[in-house]
């Protein structure tokens, strides 16, 4: 799972990443390390199924905290989009690359309208952010088209497989193919596209594959209620957030400060210096139950990608793997997906020799094509 985020320059992109990310350092023996500055992991969460067993667990590839399991999922911060983006413009297309796998990208907008197109400071309230995402996704959707072009041309002479693996690394699948197609009202003979073409067929694929997300930053600032509104205009699904407010919570929970669990926050110190800036954290959080900020990851894994999460295990009584550790591993995968899903997720060895799998809970046999539920515990039985 990638999220990418995406915005115009002093949006905030950087922030959410920062809070979002920041948290990795904290886990000491957690296996993510940042390799490259501008990708990083957050965390979704869900309800840990220790709390109904009465267990506790042992989390590997994840993390638990008071019965909260947070599952891990990559996130890149993309600099240097602006519109113009795809003629060369700014950084041009080289960041675009970094989107070709992304699953959901995130537009990052300054809804208190105090940046403009350009990122330059303005007068609160005076610049639409509407306007911002709309050059983003046109931005998005013309370097994508871009690709189809050239693969279009290269198309003369291939068969329509051969188009589609040709794209595979912009995720059309060929089901995905067939979808825009028809989406698009294409014939199957990219050779023969012109330019408008190759754009409604990379609208499709960017539909298809790219769901957009606004993430409304800065609502900290009284301006961003028009701006909310404005973007609330948008056929997206929106999320109000701080970004800011968030990296500041998180650092001064790290001080000892306060108590903060991505939801509400109580002070453990009341040290006058900070009482006024920690008194508006914590009013705007606990007005809103957060900053946001977990809201936009949790709602973009659990309602636009429409994810679950499946726990494998190898002891079906205990809920362990072979060396004793409790539900050590959260799996996301996306809603219909089957316990050979599962396999293949874990292992391609495992779903090649698969037999059957159980569902712990009820000891029942599952079947190659059982489609798994959000929170089942599952053992997979492979001769491998
Ligand atoms: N008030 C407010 N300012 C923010 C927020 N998020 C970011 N900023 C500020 O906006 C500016 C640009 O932020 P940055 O993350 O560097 O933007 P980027 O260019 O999109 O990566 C910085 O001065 C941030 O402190 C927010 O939620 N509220
Ligand atoms: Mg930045």
């Amino acid at each position: 799972m990638l999220f990418a985020f995406v915005g115009l320059p002093n949006k905030g992109k950087t922030t959410l990443f920062n809070a979002l990310t920041r948290a990795n350092a904290a886990v000491a023996d957690y296996p993510f390390t940042t390799i490259d500055p501008n990708k990083g992991v957050a965390f979704a969460s869900v309800p840990c199924p220790c709390v109904g067993k009465g267990v506790k667990c042992s989390p590997r590839n994840s993390k638990c905290v008071n019965g909260t399991r947070f599952v891990p999922v990559n996130v890149i911060d993309v600099a240097g989009l602006v519109a113009g983006a795809h003629e060369g413009r700014g950084r041009g297309n080289q960041f675009l690359t970094d989107l070709s796998n992304a699953d959901a990208l995130v537009c990052v907008a300054d809804a208190s309208g105090s940046t403009d197109s350009e990122g330059n400071n303005c007068e609160p309230g005076t610049h639409d952010p509407a306007e911002d995402v709309a050059v983003l996704e046109s931005e998005i959707e013309y370097w994508l088209a871009s690709v189809v072009k050239r693969n279009a041309l290269k198309a003369r002479g291939r068969n329509l497989a051969e188009f589609q693996q040709a794209l595979s690394g912009i995720s059309v699948t060929e089901r995905v193919l067939k979808e825009c197609l028809h989406d698009a009202g294409l014939q199957p003979k990219p050779e023969e596209w012109d330019k408008a073409q190759c754009l409604a067929f990379a609208k499709a694929v960017r539909a298809k594959t790219k769901p957009i997300v606004v993430a409304a930053n800065k609502c900290d600032l009284p301006s961003s209620r028009a701006g909310v509104e404005k973007l609330r205009q948008l056929p997206y699904p929106l999320f109000e957030v701080s970004a800011d407010y968030e990296l500041a919570l998180q650092k001064a929970k790290d001080k000892g400060m306060v108590d903060y669990d991505g939801k509400s926050v109580n002070f453990k110190n009341d040290d006058p210096k900070f009482a006024a800036a920690l008194r508006r954290l914590k009013d705007f959080a606990d007005s809103r139950g957060g900053t946001g900020v977990q809201a936009l990851v949790d709602g973009v894994v659990f309602k636009v990608l429409d994810c679950i999460v499946v726990y494998p295990v190898e002891d079906e009584k205990h809920w362990t793997d072979n060396k004793g550790n409790v539900l050590p591993d959260a799996i996301l995968l996306r809603r219909g997906a089957t316990a050979v899903d599962l396999a293949a997720a874990i292992h391609t060895d495992l779903a090649k020799g698969f037999l059957y799998a159980v569902d712990c809970r009820t000891n029942m046999r599952l079947g190659k094509e059982h489609a798994l539920k959000d929170g089942d515990v599952v053992k997979v039985v492979s001769n491998r």
